[in-house]
């Protein structure tokens, strides 16, 4: 029995719009519609994988990679001092849309401090 697709899934296939800031054959990274900051942006595999867990070792290398390689690029676009990175991984985590993503959370020196708690947004 197959599930209908995600919107991430969605997102990947080009089905729907997103603002995509860069994208592979394996991973998809697009700015955050409901964003927490500025340059908000969330990195997933092409394929559908609900947790961390279910990814095979290639994809979740990739997709670290490029978390950590997009980083420094988001943080130098939007003029950020600092980030938070985040995997809301499974429902009672928060997880909303059940296709694994990486929140890349651009942070400000005068944004608050703090962590981003999982109630916040
Ligand atoms: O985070 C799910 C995130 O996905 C949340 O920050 C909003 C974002 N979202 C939902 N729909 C879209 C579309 N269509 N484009 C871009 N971003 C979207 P979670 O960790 O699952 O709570």
């Amino acid at each position: 029995m197959s599930e209908d697709p995600t919107i991430f899934e969605q997102i990947a296939a080009g089905d729907i719009p997103a603002r995509i800031v860069h994208e592979t054959e394996t991973i998809v990274a697009f700015l955050d519609a409901n964003p927490l900051a500025p340059g908000h942006t969330l990195v997933i595999p092409r394929d559908a994988y609900t947790k961390l867990g279910d990814l095979p070792d290639d994809v979740a290398t990739e997709l670290w990679a490029t978390v950590q390689s997009l980083t420094p690029t988001i943080e130098t676009a939007v003029d950020a001092d600092a980030t938070t990175i985040g995997v809301n991984n499974g429902s009672a985590a928060g997880q909303e849309v059940p296709h694994v993503h990486i929140h890349i959370i651009p942070r400000f020196d005068d944004d608050g401090g703090g962590p981003i708690h999982a109630t916040a947004g």
